[in-house]
């Protein structure tokens, strides 16, 4: 009987659950949503479900990737202790051993190639205070002049695009509250409904309120559904489209000119370069008819107020930067920003997208958005981190750029946090020699990536789940993530690595944190009165305000919903509008005879950037375990490219394998591959090494291929 009940008790005691609830944001998009993990403990297993959490921005809402991204976060592979690459394998060492290696070697290498020889590449998942210690640590700790980060390939074009324009750069000029009282709503080169998914319920009551929506795209895509009218873009074309809506708008004289008297510089200029233009002309450079390009410029123009959306498939080319500035002109001529329901908005990609592009890992960049070549902006900061100015290098060069100089054997050395760029960097096979020439690699990462595989030194850090910091999301709302899941192994975060790594230096009174909430009070006194100020934002502000909209620069202020309404952040308050000429400066790939097609490429829904997160997801993997290249029947077949076989792709630069996929959805003359994939299936080997002349943004949705079938 005793027997009995104890194995009765027994049992009930293994199936007897635990459970406990951790507090994060998703790692994924600039949209932040809040989450909960329930973990579910018996004695025997652990189960986890992911929730959403209420919250200004995503109320609430989760996407399939948000609702699964705990299993690549308790995925096995999870990096758990350093690792030094001896005889070509990776061994497990202690973070004592670590960190005197990488004393060591930096120290060689700088002893003997100069300060500069040493590189930092960073990132936009991070938080804002790691983002911030990053670019201190390559400035401080190790005197470089070359750090930079991932973000180059996302936002630059935008970000240059909105300082040149009003002077600054917060994503969204409005908050989104405000997107469904918009009444026309140009989404240009954005696939929202798979790449910010939480976010269409917004567009959707916009469209319930009567808006019109336009979308221009090369492919119909889940965000093309939105559309009252699809502009089918050919790849590369939006700043001359954007010009045949100008010339539309002026010449019906759908302008605001009060606004433009007022508030704007420049408007004469473009006036008179529109009016050299023929609209049949532009309608066939762009592939969009002209009914439909006066038809969206006369609803855009005519209705009371109105939203400009963009994202990478307008920015990531090599004229990204000022096709985003045509399409402000559009704004600036029909007075819609800075007005409630009117305003733009760059849609931001990495969770950490917008904060990790104003506090310094940017080449030529100090914290608060400030320049690292102005001397005003050098004397604050220096002042705030108790060195003198001269100490402070000066401005270094864009991301891809410093992979050039790995290649050319200036750069010797490079800390790598947080990025994959054997994957997501143009050219990707010349990235690959390039970082393979370096003397020294560290990368710290939670997994074995790509571009981690090449490394000398893998150092495991911490994910969302057990980091707490801040993001700012996709409105350029301060966000505090809190975090509390119990760390695997030995990893520790990346500001804890980079404070450590520092002390090993020397430097280690520069970098005497012990929380993120102090070295947030430091980045804090750093961005006072710059561009981005947080200087009024606290972590208990955050908790009760459930985020601040920057700029808050003083406690008692609420921060700041609406941009521009008064002025522009230009010295004379005025935005400036600028011709853009049809005929970039540098020139694109067009289709030829060699290689008939176009190719772009981009995202799917279940996945992520370059896949090492999501591709270990057994949920979204099975969703796409993949990639592939969509390709329109008729094009298929004029090339003997059956449905679902393989496909190589080929460009200047190099060649892929990938499954062929027909779709009605995609331009004629244009084929589309997502980049989540990597080796034979990585995209990037085929996009060419050009960038854009003012932001240094690669042009990864414009290629010229040929295709051919594999044969079996
Ligand atoms: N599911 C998912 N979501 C993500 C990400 C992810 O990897 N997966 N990444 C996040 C990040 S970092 C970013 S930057 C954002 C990116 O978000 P988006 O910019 O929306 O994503 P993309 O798919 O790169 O490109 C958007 C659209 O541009 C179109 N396009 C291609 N070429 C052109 C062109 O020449 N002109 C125009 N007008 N359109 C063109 C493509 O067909 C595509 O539908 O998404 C974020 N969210
Ligand atoms: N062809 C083509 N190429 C593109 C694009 C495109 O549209 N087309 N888009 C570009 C864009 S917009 C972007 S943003 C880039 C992104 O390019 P990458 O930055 O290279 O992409 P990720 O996959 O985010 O790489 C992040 C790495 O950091 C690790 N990681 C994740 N979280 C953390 C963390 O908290 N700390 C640390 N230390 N490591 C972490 C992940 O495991 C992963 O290995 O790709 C660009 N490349
Ligand atoms: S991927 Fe973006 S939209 Fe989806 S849950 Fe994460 S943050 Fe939200
Ligand atoms: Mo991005």
């Amino acid at each position: 009987m005793t027997e009995m009940l104890l194995r009765y008790f027994r049992t009930k005691q293994k199936e007897a659950q635990t459970e406990k609830i951790y507090d994060t944001q998703c790692p994924f998009c600039s949209m932040q949503c809040k989450m909960q993990l329930i973990e579910q403990s018996t004695v025997t297993r652990k189960k986890y479900v992911t929730v959403g959490k209420d919250n200004p921005t995503s109320e609430g809402r989760l996407c399939v990737k948000g609702l699964n991204a705990h299993q690549h976060a308790v995925h096995t592979e999870r990096i758990k202790y350093p690792m030094l690459k001896v005889d070509g394998e990776f061994k497990r060492i202690s973070w004592e051993k670590a960190i005197k290696i990488i004393k060591e070697k930096f120290t060689t290498i700088q002893d003997n190639y100069g300060k500069d020889a040493l590189s930092v590449y960073g990132s936009a998942t991070i938080t804002n205070e790691e983002a911030y210690l990053l670019g201190k640590f390559a400035r401080v700790a190790l005197g470089t002049k070359y750090i930079d980060y991932n973000g180059r390939l996302c936002m630059s074009a935008a970000a240059s695009a909105a300082a040149q324009t009003f002077g600054m750069d917060r994503g969204f000029t409005n908050s989104i509250q405000e997107i469904p009282h918009s009444r026309c709503i140009i989404l240009a080169g954005t696939n929202l409904a798979e790449c910010q998914p939480t976010i269409i319920p917004y567009f959707e009551k916009a469209k319930e309120n009567g808006a019109f929506i336009i979308v221009i795209d090369p492919r119909e895509t889940a965000t093309t559904k939105l559309a009252d009218l699809h502009l089918k873009v050919k790849p590369g074309m939006d700043a001359a489209l954007a010009n045949g809506l100008l010339k539309v708008i002026i010449e019906k004289n759908l302008l605001d000119e009060e606004f433009i008297t007022k508030r704007v510089n420049g408007f004469d200029d473009v006036k008179h370069y529109v009016s050299t233009l023929v609209l049949d002309e532009i309608a066939e450079i762009s592939g969009v008819p002209t009914e439909q390009i006066i038809k969206a410029a006369t609803v855009f123009g005519k209705e009371e107020t109105g939203m400009i959306f963009t994202a990478r498939g307008v920015e990531q080319q090599t004229d990204g930067s000022i096709a985003v500035r045509n399409f402000l002109n559009i704004l600036l001529a029909t007075g819609k920003i800075g007005k409630k329901n009117s305003g733009f908005g760059a849609v931001t990609g990495q969770g950490n997208g917008q904060g990790a592009r104003e506090h310094g890992q940017k080449a030529d960049q100090l914290p608060g958005y400030r320049s690292i070549e102005n001397d005003e902006h050098r004397k604050y900061i220096a002042n705030v981190w108790g060195i003198d100015e001269e100490e402070l290098p000066r401005k270094g060069v864009s991301a891809f750029e410093m992979i050039q100089k790995m290649d050319e054997g200036e750069i010797k050395g490079l800390f790598l946090m947080c990025s994959n760029p054997v994957v997501s960097n143009p050219s990707a096979e010349f990235v690959k020699q390039a970082i393979e020439k370096l003397d020294f690699l560290v990368a710290v990462d939670m997994f074995v990536s790509e571009t981690a595989r090449l490394a000398d030194l893998i150092l495991p850090t911490t994910s969302y789940l057990e980091t707490p910091g801040t993001m700012t999301n996709v409105e350029g709302r301060v966000t505090l993530r809190e975090a509390s899941f119990s760390i695997r192994g030995e990893a520790k975060h990346d500001w804890q690595i980079i404070c450590e790594i520092a002390q090993a230096l020397g430097k280690g009174q520069y970098f005497s944190f012990s929380s993120p909430e102090e070295v947030f009070n430091e980045l804090k006194e750093a961005s006072r009165g710059g561009i981005a100020d947080y200087s009024g934002i606290t972590y208990d502000r955050l908790r009760e305000q459930k985020g601040i909209l920057w700029p808050c620069p003083d406690d008692d202020h609420p921060g700041t919903e609406r941009l521009f309404e008064n002025q522009f952040a230009h010295a004379d308050g005025k935005a400036i509008m600028v011709p853009v000429p049809i005929a970039p400066e540098i020139p694109k790939e067009k289709p030829n005879q060699e290689f008939p097609l176009y190719l772009t490429t981009g995202r799917v829904m279940s996945h992520y950037l370059t896949g090492v997160q999501t591709r270990k997801s057994s949920t979204l993997a099975a969703r796409e375990f993949e990639s592939y290249m969509e390709i329109h029947p008729s094009t298929a077949e004029k090339y003997q490219i059956k449905d679902n076989v393989l496909v190589k792709i080929e460009s200047k630069r190099g060649s892929i394998i990938v499954r062929s996929k027909w779709s009605k959805a995609i331009r004629k003359d244009t084929v589309f591959v997502p980049f989540h994939w990597a080796d034979s299936q990585n995209v990037n080997r085929l996009v060419s090494k050009k960038l854009d002349p003012t932001c240094r943004m690669p042009g990864f949705k414009v290629s010229a291929v040929k295709i051919t079938p594999v044969a079996n």
